[in-house]
């Protein structure tokens, strides 16, 4: 029998949800609808660095990050507000698979930063191997808004070095550690020599599947088609307080969303984007 378990991490109310063969769990904080581990065979597959801080307003450094209404810097805080707010709990299922509802609406302060009326569901389904998350944007507005989005999740890997993304030969990429210089990625797969911050555009278009090693592939829906590929590499890791050298080595993020143009939402109207991250073996 599946199992949702309510259960506090680092102070953080969240739900525990663990599969009917018992072999594979999840954590979900509440707060940024936020995966914060994923674990089959008692194997941990989502990074979650040893310097992540817990507190109200930051971003948790591992798992799954929720980018939403906006990627990157802008008008609004870096990534958007979705990952530091609280969501709440809706429905759960554990008949057959497993799965969990978070619910976020507009409240005052988003208003503030963000002057449009919205409900996002993110629906979380756990299964032997693999996962799936989902998530639903309802503009509950009189106006169409635009928001840009993305799943940061943290992968992770062995050593850096050693690792090949897979599934991105021949796509156009814009290279944000060169200026920023649109570029055609020619090799099979994509090996981390030093800090490596890639939007490939339409990435999740291609055939091809898009694959960490052999161990873990990534699938979006048709609405996320781009996909970030990021390390921060040692220089950057050194600068960054929740990350620090000795952890560069032990991650990739591999982030597949809808950011390279804006999804436009008129009033009423919805919009899903989801992925699934699959272990291979
Ligand atoms: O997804 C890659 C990226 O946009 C990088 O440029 C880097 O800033 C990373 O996100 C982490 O951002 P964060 O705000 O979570 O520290």
């Amino acid at each position: 029998m599946s199992v949702v378990e309510f259960e506090y991490k680092s102070g953080f109310p969240g739900l525990r949800l663990t599969h009917s063969n018992g072999d594979a769990s999840m954590e979900l904080l509440l707060y940024g609808a936020h995966v914060l581990s994923w674990t089959v065979h008692n194997k941990q597959l989502l990074f979650l660095s040893d310097r992540a801080v817990f507190e109200q307003g930051k971003a948790i450094r591992g798992g799954v990050p929720v980018v939403w209404p906006q990627f990157g810097p802008g008008p609004l805080p870096q990534h958007g507000f979705a990952r530091v707010k609280t969501w709440r709990v809706g429905k759960t299922n554990i008949d057959g698979g497993i799965s969990v509802d978070l619910h976020l609406e507009h409240d005052e302060e988003t208003l503030k930063l963000w002057p449009h009326k919205f409900h996002l569901t993110m629906t979380l389904r756990l299964s032997e191997k693999s996962f799936v998350q989902e998530l639903t944007v309802t503009n509950q507005d009189s106006q169409a808004f635009e928001f840009t989005t993305l799943y940061h999740t943290y992968f992770t890997v062995d050593d850096i070095k050693n690792t090949k993304v897979f599934g991105l030969n021949n796509v156009t990429y814009l290279d944000k550690v060169d200026g920023g210089k649109t570029k055609t990625e020619t090799n099979q797969s994509i090996e981390f020599t030093g800090e490596t911050d890639r939007v490939y555009k339409d990435g999740g278009k291609n055939s091809n599947p898009l694959l960490i090693d052999d161990r873990i592939q990534i699938t979006a829906s048709s609405t996320m088609p781009d996909v970030v590929v990021w390390n921060p590499g040692q220089e950057r890791a050194k600068g960054m307080a929740d990350v620090g050298e000795h952890n560069f080595p032990k991650y990739v993020c591999v982030e597949v969303g809808h950011v390279s143009d804006a999804v436009k939402l008129g009033p009423n109207e919805s919009w899903k984007g989801a992925q699934e991250i699959k272990l291979l073996q």
